[in-house]
């Protein structure tokens, strides 16, 4: 048995396929990651390198990871090509115990780093592990075309946003009740753009970046893909309506409508983005 053909790195190599599939993943566009349980961990040491890297500082750091592993792509990798030869596109990270550095204990086997954005997503893990309490597991990135071209027509605003979103497919109210969070167009692969990110995933489970994509977040691959997938066809949804209406739309969901569905579905909506009563 190969370490990729264990169950965790199944799912993840599938995730990687599923998006470039959707058309997500241009050349080396987008990031995911994968924050280890630790009897996950355990059962794939065997496989881990004896000789690890070296451990390479982030400029960042977090109290509530230190100690722990994920599962990265690789830094310029290709989504694409992670199905054919994962052990060259992804990696297996461990965390120091200052919980601010990394060194790679598999993977990337003809060389490479982790995801430019692992700062981003090392800080969004220990955001929404703290506010999940442990649940969440997964940091996904891509650049999905129909979120981005939204960045150009609204309001760089949570509130425009998720308005948007949510009267654009009637279940999207019930996936992401909270909202997304929207981040100004910045330079991408810094401390500031990962600071800033991981400041909305304190109250979102999903931020768009401006211009350039969306991340969002998940308590397993299978619900931060859906989370993801959700969020872009609703936004397909509403670039086909602006382009087709030139602009008008005829009718939508009233905010009635999404408190009838919150309450029917038993959510809690994120009341600060609806109209009073
Ligand atoms: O990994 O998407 O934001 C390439 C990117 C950077
Ligand atoms: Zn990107």
């Amino acid at each position: 048995m190969k370490i990729t053909d264990t169950e965790i790195l199944q799912a993840f190599i599938r995730t990687c396929e599923d998006g470039w599939l959707q058309g997500w993943h241009e050349r080396n566009g987008g990031n995911l990651t994968y924050l280890l349980k630790a009897e996950e961990a355990e059962a794939l040491k065997p496989f881990f390198r004896e000789a690890c890297g070296e451990w390479v500082q982030m400029g960042v750091q977090a109290e509530n990871l230190r100690g722990t592993y994920f599962i990265a792509t690789g830094s310029g990798k290709y989504f694409r090509n992670v199905p054919l030869a994962p052990e060259d596109n992804l990696c297996i990270l461990e965390i120091n115990d200052a919980g601010d550095s990394w060194r790679i204990v598999w993977g990337l086997e003809k060389g490479g780093r982790p995801t430019s954005e692992f700062p981003s997503h090392f800080l969004n893990h220990s955001v929404r592990k703290e506010v999940t309490k442990g649940e969440n597991r997964v940091i996904y990135h891509a650049h999905p075309v129909n979120i981005v071209a939204m960045t150009y027509i609204l309001p760089l605003t949570a509130r425009d946003f998720t308005r948007a979103l949510w009267k654009s497919e009637t279940e999207c109210p019930v996936v992401f009740p909270q909202g997304v969070g929207v981040a100004p167009w910045m330079v991408p692969g810094g401390a500031e753009i990962a600071h800033v990110t991981s400041g909305l995933m304190k109250t979102y489970d999903a931020a768009v970046w401006a211009h350039h994509g969306l991340f969002v977040s998940g308590p397993d691959l299978d619900t931060a893909f859906g989370l993801m997938h959700t969020i872009e066809k609703a936004a397909e949804i509403y670039m086909l309506v602006q382009s087709a209406g030139g602009g008008r739309t005829g009718q939508t969901i009233p905010d009635s409508g999404i408190r009838d569905i919150a309450r029917d579905f038993g959510v809690t909506i994120n009341e600060a983005f609806l109209n009073a009563e």
